[in-house]
């Protein structure tokens, strides 16, 4: 780790040259209690005690430098999710992949290179479940002197998350151990709120004052870690604008589905009756296995005179379960390939690659009880191969390691 950082700094003085800004940010993790349904003081991990983490802002092409101080305890590393790093891996985060975890009681200085990305993204911990509380979004803005392909008057950010009943650690370390299903999340929130759906809310949620004209540009950010989600909102069609990091061709759309690690960018134009209207957030379940069917709510406020204490009106969602309206959604999605914001996807397919993602079964090891199907342990695969995690960084034993 410490020759490492040593050339991390090197590298700070030798690529000064790079286009765009050098931004520095201090993000420090911490065991830090929060309130969160009926429960006023559990301690969850999260970033400069915010749940969700602090916002990076950046122009396109900008160099970021985060200096990670890890005061919780256990080692985590730090993932710039959909920055393409491109030629600069060394401090991308997923732990024993790129990077080792940084480790209790010390800081690294984590280097996040932005070339092509215009849009939301997002960063989350790359260790364990530890992403559920350590997140938060990366906005990348157009560069000066050009323009977003959409116009709106003003923006928010939405980050949709899980929120579990027990230490996530915990959790999936039991559940790897015993090869059963992990423990469900009990609620989604929306930007830390769970909203009103749930009983020890106290009646608070997200919510967004609207002026009547105005459009709204919502960039929504999918942290949750299993369920994909439809969003709506009541009386209000969204156009679909972009989605990680990158421009779409506007879509409007009474509804839209957005699965666990994805951004979507999104206007909303407040041209309904003055009122409050439902935004919510509503799993969508493609399997079998057991999931969280709560949903999470929040408010688009129209700023003015009406009755506040009439009951906002509610969103028409597909249902859990269905994927002909999932599907549909999904498949009308195309990259805005304009003159200023060309498509680089390269056309001439040389050579295909398939990938199979599973979820197998293994035999239960002689002496252990496992709670996977019939009595067996989960075990996930690509092409039949699973992954344990090495004791030392995969890409750094590639470069400096002679062996291992
Ligand atoms: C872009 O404009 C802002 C505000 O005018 C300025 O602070 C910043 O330095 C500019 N960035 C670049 C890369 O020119
Ligand atoms: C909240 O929890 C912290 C440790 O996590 C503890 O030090 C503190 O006394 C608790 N406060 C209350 C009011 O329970
Ligand atoms: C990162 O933060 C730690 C803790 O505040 C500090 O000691 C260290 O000097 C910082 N490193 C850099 C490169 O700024
Ligand atoms: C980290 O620092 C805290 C406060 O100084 C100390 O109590 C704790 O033992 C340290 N943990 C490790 C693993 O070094
Ligand atoms: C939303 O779009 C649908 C399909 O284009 C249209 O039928 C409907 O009237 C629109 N609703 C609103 C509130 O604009
Ligand atoms: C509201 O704005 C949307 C998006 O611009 C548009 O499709 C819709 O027709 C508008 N509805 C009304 C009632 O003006
Ligand atoms: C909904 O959330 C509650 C906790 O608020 C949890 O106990 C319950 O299991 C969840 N319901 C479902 C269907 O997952
Ligand atoms: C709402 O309207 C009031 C009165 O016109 C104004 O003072 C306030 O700034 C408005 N709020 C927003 C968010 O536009
Ligand atoms: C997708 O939506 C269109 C327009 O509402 C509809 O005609 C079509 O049948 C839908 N397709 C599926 C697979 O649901
Ligand atoms: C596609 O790539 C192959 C291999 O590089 C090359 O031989 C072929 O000419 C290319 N085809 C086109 C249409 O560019
Ligand atoms: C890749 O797969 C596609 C779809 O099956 C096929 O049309 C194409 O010819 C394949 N290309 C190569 C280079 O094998
Ligand atoms: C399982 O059994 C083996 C051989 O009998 C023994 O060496 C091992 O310690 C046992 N493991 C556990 C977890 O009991
Ligand atoms: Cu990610």
């Amino acid at each position: 780790m410490g020759t490492f950082l040593g050339f991390a700094v090197t590298a700070t003085l030798l690529f000064c040259m790079a286009q765009g800004e050098v931004l520095f940010y201090d993000f420090v993790v911490n065991e830090t209690p929060i309130e969160m349904l009926c429960e006023t003081n559990r301690s969850v991990l999260i970033v400069n005690g915010l749940f969700p983490g602090p916002e990076i802002r950046a122009h396109k092409g900008d160099t970021i430098y985060v200096n990670v101080t890890n005061l919780g305890p256990y080692g985590i590393t730090i993932h710039w999710h959909g920055v393409r790093q491109i030629r600069y891996p060394w401090s991308d985060g997923p732990e024993y992949v790129t990077q080792c975890p940084i480790p209790t009681n010390s800081s690294f200085l984590q280097k996040i290179k932005l070339t092509e990305e215009e849009g939301t993204l997002w960063w989350h911990a790359h260790s364990d479940w530890s992403r559920a509380t350590i997140h938060g979004p990366i906005i990348i803005l157009p560069v000066n002197n050009t323009n977003y392909p959409y116009k709106f008057d003003e923006q928010h950010t939405i980050v949709i998350s899980e929120w579990y009943a027990r230490d996530t650690k915990d959790i999936i370390n039991e559940a790897l151990a015993s090869g059963g299903d992990p423990d469900l999340s009990v609620a989604y929130t929306i930007n830390g709120q769970p909203g009103d759906s749930y009983s020890c809310s106290n009646g608070s949620a997200y919510n967004i004052m609207v002026v009547q004209g105005k459009t709204y540009l919502l960039r929504i950010i999918h942290s949750g870690l299993n369920e994909e989600m439809f969003f709506g909102i009541a009386e209000h069609n969204l156009t679909v604008v972009g989605m990680d990091g990158a421009y779409l061709k506007p879509l409007n759309i009474e509804y839209l589905m957005i699965t666990p690690g994805q951004t979507m960018d999104v206007l909303v134009t407040a041209n309904q009756t003055l009122g409050r209207y439902y935004m919510v957030f509503s799993p969508f379940v493609d399997t079998n296995a057991p999931s969280n069917e709560n949903v999470t709510r929040g408010i688009f406020q129209y700023n003015g005179t009406y009755n506040h204490s009439e009951t906002p009106v509610l969103p028409e969602l597909p249902g859990f379960t269905n994927k002909s309206d999932a599907g549909n959604f999904t498949i009308q999605l195309r990259s805005l390939n304009s003159e200023e914001h060309p498509s680089t996807v390269p056309a001439n397919i040389t050579r295909n690659i398939t990938i199979t993602v599973s979820v197998n079964q293994q035999p239960c090891p002689a002496n252990q009880t496992c709670t996977g199907p019939d009595g067996s342990m989960h075990s996930a695969s690509l092409n039949n191969i699973s992954f344990s995690a090495p004791s030392i960084s995969i890409l750094q034993a590639y470069y400096k390691v002679d062996s291992g």
